[in-house]
C-alpha cells in the first residue's frame, strides 16, 4: 500500500552512515541507516524492536570509535594492566547506561521522537545479559563501570554463555524455570574477533622429553574466540572491554567421512561436544558429568585469558621484541574473582615453563607476582574442592604442578613455622586424607596469591580470625579489605532520575556522579521542610512507577500511600527470607484479630519479596512458594488488605532492581550474622533513600556506621555470638518465643492453603541433624526482629522524621561507590595508574 515506507522510517528522514554531530537530526538519519542497511528485519517494519536495535546500533558506532582509540592509547602508553578473571558478570540492559555514560539521553530521546519512537520505550525492548547468579556478578560489572570511568588500563574476561541465568515463572505451583536465550535475536554490544583465536587443550598426558622438559600432549583441543563488549566510563573517551571467550570446534574436527556415510551425530560430536563448554552458566553439578562440564568451563576461561595476556605483553614489548619474564608482574596484573578462576595459578605455571622454558623458581615468582585473589564467602557449601582423580583426567599436568606446589609449600612451612606441624594437614592444597582426594581451591589461591582480599570489614576480619587464620603467621602482609561498591552511574543516576534531578539542584552539581562523598552534603537539609517535600515527591514518583509495574507483571494493585518494604536477593536460607514471611504471617494474624477501629490505626504495608531460588534447592523454592501462597490470602482479604499485601515480585533481574530499589522506603537484609560477605543491593537501596532493617552482617555493619545508627533498625544476634547460640540450641538451652510459635502454628494449620509446609518449617525445630535445629537461628532472632518493625511502624508515621532518616541515607552513602573500591585496589592491590585517552 502507499502508507509503506522503506523500513516503515519517516522518508523525509535521510540516512546517513556516521552522525557528525550530536544534533537530533544527525543522530535520527543515523538510526535510519542502520534501521536500512543493518537490517535484521524484514523491510517496511519500524516497530520498537526494529527502533532498538538500530538505535544499539547507532550508539555502538560512537563506543567502537572511543574503544580503538582506547585500545591504542593503551598499546602505546604499555602502562600496567589488570585483568579481572569472572565466572560471571551479570550486566543487565547496555542501551540506557552507555547512552547515559555518553551523555546524550536528550539529543537521542529527541531523535528517536523524530522517527515516531520514545527512548523510554525502546530500552524496555533489550533482553538483559544475565551471565551472572547474583552479587558476585553484578560486582563485576559495577567494577567494569568504575574501572572505564576512572580510566583504568583494566579489562574483564569471561565466559560467553549461550544461556544466562534461568527466567522465573512464578504459578500456584511455585517457581517454574525457563531457558534465557539471550542472543536469540543477537546481541548489538557484542564484536566477534576473528583473528583473536586461541587453543585450549583438555584430557591427553604429560610427555616427558629427553632433557626431562615437560609437554602437555593429546587429548581434546577446543579453539576459544574472543567476543568483545565495550564498557564505556563516564563522560570519558575511555571504553575498556569485557572479552567473553566462545568454545567452538576446529573444521577438521567435523568427519565429512562419517556424515556422509549417514552418521550425522557421531560426525558432528566434537562440534557438540565444543559448544557445550559455553552453553550455559552454572551447569548443574549434581552428577560428575556436570562437575566435569564446570571444571572445564573454568579452565576454559583461564587459559584463554592467559595466553591472550601473554600474548599481548609481548606484542607490547615490541620493537625491541625483548623482555625479562621478570617484567611480567609491573606490566600484568591478575584479579581471580572467587575461586572459580583458580586454574590460571597452574595454567600460567605451564605456560611459563612448558612454553616459554622458565624454571620452577622464576615461574613461580611470575605467577604469585600477578595474581591476586577475592574471597566472597565463607559459606563451607561454596569453598571448591576439586576431585584429585578427575583432576588427573582432565588437566594431567595441571596436576603435577599443584602437587608441586603443595610440596614446596609444605617444605617451607616445616622448615621455618616447625611450630604449624600440627594444623598443616588443614593449610596444604591437596587433602589427601579425605575419602576422595581434593585439591583445595582456595587454598590453593591463598597460598599463591601475593594478596587476598575479603569484601567487607566484618568478612575481612571473619578471614583473617578463623577461614584463613593460620596462614596469618607465614603471611601477616597478605590480608586485605575491599568493601565492595556500586556503580552510582546505572544505581542512581540513570535508574532514578527524579532523586538525581533533586540531589543536583540542591547541591548544585552533579559532582556526586564521580565523586560520590559530595552526597554529604546533603545532611545539613535533612530538616529543610521543603527540600522534605521535594523528596517525598521524587520518592512518589518512584513508588507510582513501581505500583505500576507490579500491577502489569502480578496483577496485584498496591497502594503508593503505603510503605514499600522490600527484600530481592537469590532465596537462601541463610538471608533468611523465611524470616520475613514469618513476620508477614505474624502480622497479618495480628489485624485480623484487631477490631477495625485498631486497625485504622495500623501502619499500610506492601510487603514485596523477589529472588531466583537454585533449581534443585528444594528449601528455596519451598519459601518461594510460602511467599506466593501467603499473599494470595492476604490481598484478596477484604478486612486487612488496605494494611497489608504481600507480593512475590518474578523474575527478579537487574532492570527489575533499576525499577524496584528507587520506589524502595524500607529494604531488608536480614542474614544470620557472619554469614552474607557484604551484600551489595544494601548500598543501592540505603543510597536511593531506602532505610535498611538488618542484621550486623557483612556490609550492613559499614552502612550503619555511615548513615548513623539512629538511621538503621538494627536487630538480631552479632556474629561473635553465634557459635554460642547454636550450641545452647544442641544443648535444649532454646526456649522460642510464643509468637515465633505462633506464626510457625498458623502455616502448620493450613491458612494459606492445602500445601503442606512442614518439611519447610521442621527445619526450624529441633535441637540438631540436618536441615533441623535451625541452623540460620530464625527462631533466635524473631522477638527482636518484630520488636524492630514496631519501630519502623512507628517511625514511618512521623513523616518528617523518616524523611530526614531518609534524606540521611542516600548522604551517608558515599562510601559505597565502586568507584572507591576500584580505586582502593588500583593503589593497594595491582600498582596501576589512570591512564586516559586524550
Ligand atoms: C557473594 C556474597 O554472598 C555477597 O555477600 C557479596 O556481596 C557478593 C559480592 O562480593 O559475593 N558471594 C557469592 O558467592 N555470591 C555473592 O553474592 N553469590 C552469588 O553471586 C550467587
Amino acid at each position: 500500500g502507499d502508507s509503506l515506507k522503506p523500513n516503515g522510517v519517516s522518508s523525509n528522514v535521510p540516512a546517513a552512515a556516521f552522525p557528525s554531530s550530536d544534533s537530533p537530526s544527525e543522530i535520527a538519519s543515523n538510526v535510519n541507516y542502520h534501521a536500512q542497511y543493518s537490517p535484521h528485519f524484514s523491510p517496511f517494519k519500524f516497530d520498537s524492536e526494529q527502533a532498538y536495535f538500530a538505535t544499539a546500533e547507532s550508539i555502538r558506532d560512537r563506543l567502537l570509535q572511543q574503544w580503538n582509540a582506547t585500545y591504542l592509547h593503551f598499546h602505546n602508553a604499555d602502562p600496567k594492566q589488570t585483568y579481572y578473571l569472572s565466572m560471571e558478570y551479570l550486566q543487565g540492559r547496555a542501551l540506557s547506561n552507555a547512552i547515559g555514560n555518553l551523555d546524550v539521553k536528550n539529543a537521542y530521546a529527541e531523535a528517536l521522537d523524530k522517527l515516531g519512537h520514545q527512548l523510554e520505550e525502546i530500552t524496555e525492548q533489550e533482553k538483559d545479559a544475565a551471565l551472572g547468579n547474583g552479587g558476585l556478578g553484578r560486582l563485576a560489572s559495577c567494577f567494569l563501570d568504575s574501572m572505564a570511568t576512572l580510566n583504568l588500563p583494566a579489562w574483564g574476561y569471561g565466559l560467553r554463555y549461550k544461556y544466562g541465568l534461568f527466567k522465573q515463572r512464578i504459578t500456584k505451583e511455585g517457581q517454574q524455570e525457563t531457558a534465557e536465550d539471550w542472543l536469540e535475536k543477537f546481541s548489538p554490544w557484542e564484536v566477534v574477533r576473528h583473528d583473536v583465536v586461541f587453543p585450549v587443550r583438555f584430557f591427553g598426558e604429560v610427555q616427558i622429553d629427553g632433557d626431562g622438559t615437560r609437554k602437555w600432549v593429546g587429548g581434546e583441543v577446543v579453539q576459544a574466540l574472543a567476543y568483545d563488549v565495550p564498557i564505556p566510563g563516564y563522560k570519558t573517551k575511555n571504553t575498556i572491554s569485557l572479552r567473553l571467550w566462545e568454545a567452538r570446534a576446529s573444521p577438521a574436527d567435523f568427519n565429512l567421512f562419517e556424515f556422509n556415510e549417514g552418521n550425522y551425530v557421531s560426525a558432528a560430536q566434537r562440534h557438540s561436544q565444543a559448544e557445550q563448554i559455553c552453553a550455559v552458566l552454572y551447569p548443574g553439578d549434581a552428577t560428575e558429568s556436570g562437575k566435569l562440564l564446570r571444571l572445564k568451563q573454568q579452565f576454559f576461561l583461564c587459559s584463554a585469558s592467559l595466553q591472550d595476556m601473554i600474548q599481548r605483553f609481548k606484542e607490547r614489548r615490541k620493537p625491541s621484541k625483548t623482555w625479562l619474564w621478570s617484567e611480567f608482574p609491573s606490566k600484568v596484573a591478575v584479579q581471580l574473582n572467587d575461586t572459580h578462576p583458580t586454574l590460571a595459578i597452574p595454567e600460567l605455571m605451564r605456560l611459563l615453563m612448558d612454553d616459554e622454558g622458565l624454571g620452577w623458581e622464576e615461574a613461580w615468582d611470575v605467577t604469585s607476582g600477578t595474581i591476586s585473589y577475592t574471597n566472597h564467602t565463607v559459606l563451607p557449601e561454596a569453598l571448591e574442592k576439586w576431585s584429585q582423580a578427575v583432576m588427573w583426567k582432565l588437566l594431567p599436568r595441571h596436576m603435577e604442578i599443584i602437587e608441586e606446589i603443595d610440596k614446596r609449600f609444605l617444605g617451607t612451612v616445616r622448615e621455618k613455622f616447625p611450630k604449624l606441624e600440627k594444623i598443616l594437614p588443614s593449610l596444604r592444597v591437596l587433602d589427601t586424607n579425605a575419602e576422595k582426594p581434593v585439591v583445595r581451591m582456595a587454598n590453593l589461591c591463598v597460598v599463591t596469591a601475593h594478596t587476598v582480599n575479603g569484601v567487607a570489614e566484618l568478612h575481612s576480619d571473619i578471614l583473617k580470625k578463623e577461614l584463613f587464620a593460620d596462614y596469618l603467621t607465614i603471611w601477616p602482609n597478605k590480608f586485605q579489605n575491599k568493601t565492595n561498591g556500586i556503580t552510582p552511574r546505572r544505581w542512581l543516576r540513570f535508574c532514578n532520575p527524579e532523586l538525581s534531578s533533586l540531589i543536583t539542584k540542591q547541591l548544585k552539581s552533579d559532582k556526586w556522579v564521580t565523586d560520590l562523598d559530595e552526597l554529604s552534603g546533603l545532611r545539613k537539609f535533612a530538616d529543610d521542610a521543603s527540600f522534605q517535600g521535594e523528596w517525598a515527591a521524587a520518592k512518589m514518583a518512584c513508588k507510582k512507577r513501581l505500583a505500576e509495574y507490579v500491577k502489569k507483571v502480578t496483577g496485584v494493585t498496591i497502594d503508593p500511600n503505603s510503605l514499600f518494604d522490600i527484600q530481592v536477593k537469590r532465596i537462601h536460607e541463610y538471608k533468611r527470607q523465611l524470616l520475613n514471611i514469618l513476620g508477614a504471617v505474624y502480622r497479618y494474624k495480628k489485624l485480623k484479630e484487631m477490631s477495625e477501629e485498631q486497625r485504622t490505626t495500623s501502619t499500610p504495608r506492601t510487603i514485596m519479596i523477589g529472588g531466583k531460588a537454585f533449581a534443585t534447592y528444594t528449601n528455596a523454592k519451598r519459601i518461594v512458594k510460602l511467599v506466593y501462597d501467603v499473599g494470595e490470602v492476604v490481598n484478596s482479604d477484604p478486612q486487612v488488605n488496605q494494611y497489608l499485601k504481600v507480593v512475590f515480585v518474578p523474575n527478579y533481574n537487574v532492570s527489575v532492581a533499576e525499577m524496584l530499589i528507587p520506589g524502595s522506603e524500607l529494604s531488608q537484609h536480614i542474614s544470620t550474622a557472619g554469614m552474607e560477605a557484604s551484600g551489595t543491593s544494601n548500598m543501592k537501596f540505603a543510597l536511593n533513600g531506602c532505610l535498611i532493617i538488618g542484621t550486623l552482617d557483612g556490609a550492613n555493619v559499614e552502612i550503619r556506621e555511615e548513615v548513623g545508627e539512629d538511621n538503621f533498625f538494627l536487630f538480631g544476634a552479632t556474629a561473635d555470638q553465634v557459635p554460642n547460640l547454636r550450641k545452647d540450641r544442641e544443648n535444649g538451652k532454646f526456649k522460642p518465643d510464643p509468637r515465633f510459635e505462633e506464626a510457625k502454628q498458623y502455616i502448620r494449620s493450613g491458612a494459606f492453603g492445602k500445601y503442606d509446609y512442614s518439611q519447610l518449617l521442621d527445619s526450624l525445630e529441633g535441637n540438631s541433624g540436618y536441615g533441623r535445629g535451625d541452623y540460620f537461628l530464625v527462631g533466635q532472632d524473631f522477638p527482636s526482629y518484630l520488636d524492630a518493625q514496631e519501630r519502623v511502624d512507628k517511625a514511618y508515621m512521623d513523616r518528617k522524621k523518616w524523611l530526614r532518616m531518609s534524606i540521611l541515607s542516600t548522604a551517608g552513602s558515599g562510601k559505597f561507590s565502586s568507584d572507591r573500591t576500584i580505586a582502593q585496589y588500583a593503589k593497594e592491590i595491582w600498582n596501576i595508574e589512570g591512564c586516559r585517552v586524550p
